[in-house]
């Protein structure tokens, strides 16, 4: 029985992948994400073991991807292990093998939830790069596992791992060396490659930091940038603060769509709601986390959408 991790390519998902792999050594890892799980489920055979984390459940093939989880959970042995809001209507009793969601732990904090007795050594640290790296730290477990830790070190290694992934999508084999980094409990400052790579975008971060107040437009309660050349999720943030508004947006132009990343530090914005809500009716989609989302537009519906973000902020809760 072989032993499968899918596993998202950002920094939670390289921690949760590596705990599940130093939990299950030898085990095969690959990356994926709501759009491409389906396909990518195609590498796992039946009478695997097949663990998949951080991955939220894509709406619009839900029922193929239940399937197939069902498939793999009878031959086999199948977990889910994550932290994404859950396709509207489904609840965790429907999905097919064992499921493990919480949304207000990181997948890292799960996983480790799940695999700490068989990890055979102290690999607390990973479970925090992973959740500090989804600004999820904040919870019970990672507070009680911090204490043996110094967390200045920690947050040290945590911006290594971040900052060295940033730009680094697909590069599969890269990231597969950083989870087999991660599982054997080495610190990311002591991988040459994501080091270099982390002072090489903390340099260009610097740079987006000071160029991105020239580029940001702003419609009422929103701060957008299109074609930032930078991570949409950074440059997300830092449109917003720089243009002070309520939600920030950055998005790229991609196939006729704009694929963008929105953030907010409001606590009384569900930007995952808001998006389930109006994305669709655009022909596009959209979700993720409260303060932190993405969606795909129509280019030629960015407008409208910019207003029924307006509206929906605007709106009743
Ligand atoms: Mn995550």
């Amino acid at each position: 029985m072989a032993t499968r991790i899918f596993t998202h390519g950002d920094g939670d998902g390289l921690c949760a992948g590596a705990l599940a792999l130093a939990a299950n050594p030898g085990a095969e890892v690959f990356f994926t994400h709501p759009f491409g799980l389906l396909g990518d489920l195609g590498n796992a055979e039946e009478g695997d073991f097949v663990v998949i984390c951080d991955i939220s459940l894509p709406e619009h093939e839900l029922s193929a991807v239940l399937d197939r989880f069902s498939e793999l959970a009878e031959g086999g042995r199948l977990v889910y292990i994550d932290h994404h809001p859950l396709p509207e209507g489904l609840s965790i009793g429907d999905i097919p093998g064992e499921a493990i969601h919480d949304t207000r732990s990181s997948a890292s904090e799960l996983a480790y939830g799940l695999f700490r007795e068989g990890l055979g050594g102290p690999l607390g640290r990973v479970a925090i790069y992973g959740a500090i790296a989804d600004y999820l730290d904040g919870t019970p477990m990672m507070a009680k596992l911090l204490c043996d830790w110094d967390k200045r070190a920690i947050y040290f290694e945590t911006g290594v791992l971040v900052q060295g992934i940033e730009g680094r999508k697909r590069d599969y084999d890269f990231k597969r060396s950083v989870v087999r980094h991660l599982a054997a409990n080495d610190p990311p400052s002591a991988h040459p490659e994501l080091l270099r790579s982390a002072l090489e975008n903390a340099a260009r971060e610097e740079g987006a930091i000071r160029s991105i107040g020239k580029r940001v437009r702003v419609e009422g309660e929103v701060a957008y940038v299109i074609d930032f050349p930078f991570s949409l999720g950074k440059a997300a943030i830092y449109a917003r603060a720089s243009a002070g508004a309520a939600v920030g947006i950055a998005g790229e132009r991609r196939k006729g769509s704009i694929d963008m990343s929105l953030r907010t530090c409001r606590g009384d914005i569900d930007l995952n709601r808001i998006l389930r809500r109006i994305a669709p009716g655009l022909g596009g989609s959209g979700g993720g986390h409260p303060s932190a989302a993405g969606a795909r537009i129509p280019e030629g519906r960015f407008r409208e959408f910019i207003e029924g973000l307006n509206a929906a902020l605007a709106g009743p809760p």
